[in-house]
C-alpha cells in the first residue's frame, strides 16, 4: 500500500482529545496545508481540563498573558491569573473562531488504534473503524482522579467526591467540610469555600511549598489599550514567558540562587499569613522547595488560619459514616468530603489500546513508567506523535507554549515526510535509548530527585517522569528536529519488525 507522500495527497490526520492540545493541533496544521484533519473528542464539548475541573477557586498558576495561545493573544483577560470558567469560554472561543469545531467528533471516545502499515485504523467506541494516516495523542496529562483507598470510603453518609467530578448540587454553606489533600488544587478549594461552611478541616499529609499568587484585576483602560495596540499583548506574553523560564523553571534544574529565592519566598509568605507559630510550624515542609510542584496560592494561608479551620496533621485511619477518623483515634465529623487527591500521570493516552508496528502494545511497553524520545515519539510506532506526552517539561511551565513547540516539530517532521515521499517515519530504537539514558543521569541532578520528597512526578521507574533540562533547550530542540534520530521508509520498504 502507497503512502500519502508518495501519491502526493495531503496525509489524513486524526487528533484524539479537543482539549488546549487538540485545538493547537487544528490550527497548526491547517495553517501548513494539512487540512484534512479529524479531531476525537470523548466528551460534548472542547476545554479537556478547564471542562472537567470546575471545583471552587479553580484558576492557572501561570499568567494569563501567557497561558493563551499565541496566536490568539486575549486582550480581554480579566485578571493577572485566569479563572477556570474563563479559560474553558476562551477555550470554547478559540475553537470557535478558529473554525476548528467542524473537525471535532464529539462523545466519540477512541478505543483502539493499530497501525497497518503504512497506515493507522482507529476503532471509535461504538465499535466504527476508520483509516488514519498519521496520528497525534492529545489527550492531555491529569485526567484520570486518582481515589485514595481509605478504608469505609464508600460508608461515609455525607457526600464524597474527587476534586475534578465537583458536585455543585451539594450545599456547602453551614456545612462541615472536609478536604483531603494539599496540592495546587486543594490550596484553591480551601481559600475559596472557607468562608462559607461551617467548619473546615484539611487532612494534611504533608506540608507545601507556597509562594504567593500576586492576584491583579485588569481595568478596562488596560484592556483597551491591548485592543488598541496589539503588539502590546505580544510583548505580554513575552515578557512573562521570560521572566518564568528564568526564575523558578530554572530553579527546579539547578539553579541555586532561584531555589534560594523561592524558599525565601515561601517562608516569608507563611509568616506573613499563619500568625500561629504552632501551625505554622506544621505547615512549613522539611524538604527543598520546587521538590514537589511549587503551589502558588494566596489563600491558603489566611483560611486555614481561620478560627473554624481546622490542619489536621494525624494519618487518616478510615472512613466511617459520621466522617474520618484519624490515626490517634479522633472521629473528625462532616457533612462533605472533597479528595483533592490528584491524578494518575502515568496514563497519557491510555487506556486506549495502541498497538504498533509488529503487534507492539503501548501499555505493555510502557509498564507503568512511560517513556518517549523528547516527549514526543515512541519506537516502534510510526507516524505516532504525542503532545504533552511522558517526560516532558511541565513543571509550572505554560503548557500551552510547550504544546505549540510540539506541534511545529510535528509539522517538520510532515513536511519532511512530503518533501522526500516518505511512507513512514519512526523514531529509532538507538536514538529512544540514548536520550532516555542521558536524561536518567541528569533528571539525578534536579531537585525533584535531590530534594527530600516523593510526589506526583515519579513513575514506576522510580525516577520523575520529567525532562531534566532547562526548557528552553527543550524548546529549542523542538524547534530543530533530528531526523537523523529516525527510520525512514518508503513504500515497499521492509518494516523493521516482523508482524
Ligand atoms: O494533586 P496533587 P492536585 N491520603 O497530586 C494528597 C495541576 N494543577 O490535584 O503530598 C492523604 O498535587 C497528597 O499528599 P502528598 C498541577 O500540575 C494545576 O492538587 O502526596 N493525602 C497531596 O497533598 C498539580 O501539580 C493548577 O503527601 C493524600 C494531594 O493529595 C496537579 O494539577 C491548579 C492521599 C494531591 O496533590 C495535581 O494537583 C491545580 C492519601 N491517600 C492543579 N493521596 C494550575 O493552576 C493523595 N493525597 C495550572
Amino acid at each position: 500500500m502507497a503512502g500519502w507522500a508518495s501519491e502526493g495527497r495531503t496525509p489524513r490526520v486524526a487528533i484524539i482529545g479537543a482539549g488546549m492540545s487538540g485545538i493547537a493541533a487544528v490550527v497548526h496544521l491547517r495553517r501548513a496545508s494539512y487540512t484534512d484533519v479529524t479531531v476525537f473528542e470523548k466528551a460534548d464539548r472542547v476545554g479537556g481540563t478547564w471542562r472537567e475541573n470546575t471545583y471552587p477557586g479553580l484558576s492557572c498558576d501561570v499568567p494569563s498573558r501567557w497561558y493563551s495561545f499565541s496566536f490568539a493573544l486575549n486582550p480581554e483577560w480579566t485578571h493577572r491569573y485566569s479563572y477556570g470558567p474563563e479559560i474553558q469560554a476562551y477555550m470554547e472561543r478559540v475553537a470557535r473562531e478558529f473554525d476548528v469545531e467542524r473537525h471535532i467528533r464529539f462523545d466519540t471516545p477512541v478505543a483502539a488504534l493499530r497501525y497497518d502499515a503504512p497506515e493507522w485504523e482507529l476503532t471509535t467506541g461504538a465499535g466504527e473503524t476508520l483509516r488514519f494516516d498519521v496520528v497525534i495523542s492529545a489527550t492531555g496529562i491529569l485526567h484520570r482522579p486518582v481515589l485514595p483507598e481509605f478504608e469505609g470510603l464508600e460508608r461515609f453518609a455525607g457526600a464524597a467526591f474527587h476534586s475534578a467530578r465537583w458536585d455543585h448540587s451539594v450545599e456547602l454553606e453551614g456545612k462541615r467540610v472536609g478536604v483531603v489533600g494539599t496540592g495546587s488544587t486543594a490550596c484553591q478549594i480551601v481559600g475559596a469555600i472557607t468562608d462559607q461552611v461551617a467548619q473546615m478541616r484539611v487532612f494534611q499529609r504533608t506540608p507545601q511549598w507556597m509562594v504567593p499568587l500576586p492576584q491583579v484585576e485588569y481595568r478596562s483602560v488596560t484592556k483597551a489599550l491591548l485592543r488598541r495596540f496589539p503588539s502590546l499583548q505580544r510583548y505580554g506574553y513575552d515578557f512573562y514567558k521570560d521572566r518564568m523560564m528564568r526564575t523558578f523553571s530554572e530553579a527546579t534544574v539547578g539553579d541555586a540562587e532561584q531555589q534560594q529565592a523561592l524558599s525565601e519566598a515561601s517562608l516569608q509568605n507563611l509568616a506573613d499569613n499563619v500568625p500561629d507559630a504552632e501551625l505554622r510550624e506544621r505547615l512549613t515542609p522539611d524538604y527543598q522547595a520546587a521538590c514537589k510542584r511549587l503551589i502558588f496560592c494566596s489563600t491558603f494561608y489566611p483560611a486555614i488560619s481561620q478560627p473554624h479551620a481546622e490542619l489536621v496533621t494525624e494519618p487518616i485511619a478510615r472512613v466511617v459514616p459520621e466522617g474520618v477518623e484519624t490515626a490517634d483515634g479522633v472521629l473528625h465529623e462532616l457533612d462533605v468530603l472533597v479528595l483533592a487527591t490528584g491524578f494518575d500521570h502515568t496514563s497519557f493516552i491510555l487506556p486506549t489500546r495502541v498497538t504498533g508496528e509488529g503487534g507492539r502494545d503501548l501499555e505493555t511497553t510502557w509498564d507503568g513508567a512511560p517513556r518517549a524520545h523528547r516527549a514526543v515519539a515512541v519506537p516502534g510506532f510510526p507516524n505516532f506523535w504525542m503532545l504533552e506526552g511522558p517526560t516532558g517539561p511541565v513543571g509550572n511551565l505554560s503548557l500551552i507554549t510547550i504544546t505549540e513547540h510540539q506541534l511545529e516539530y510535528v509539522v517538520a517532521m510532515l513536511d519532511r515526510m512530503r518533501d522526500e515521499q516518505l511512507a513512514s517515519l519512526e523514531v529509532r530504537e538507538e536514538a529512544f535509548r540514548d536520550y532516555n539514558q542521558a536524561m536518567k543521569q541528569a533528571i539525578r541532578n534536579t531537585v525533584w530527585y535531590t530534594g527530600g520528597c516523593t510526589s506526583w512526578y515519579y513513575d514506576k521507574s522510580g525516577l520523575p517522569n520529567l525532562y531534566p533540562w532547562s526548557p528552553q533547550r527543550y524548546l529549542d530542540s523542538m524547534r530543530a528536529p533530528r531526523f537523523d534520530e529516525y527510520y525512514e521508509r518508503r513504500d515497499g520498504d521492509a518494516p523493521a519488525r516482523a508482524a
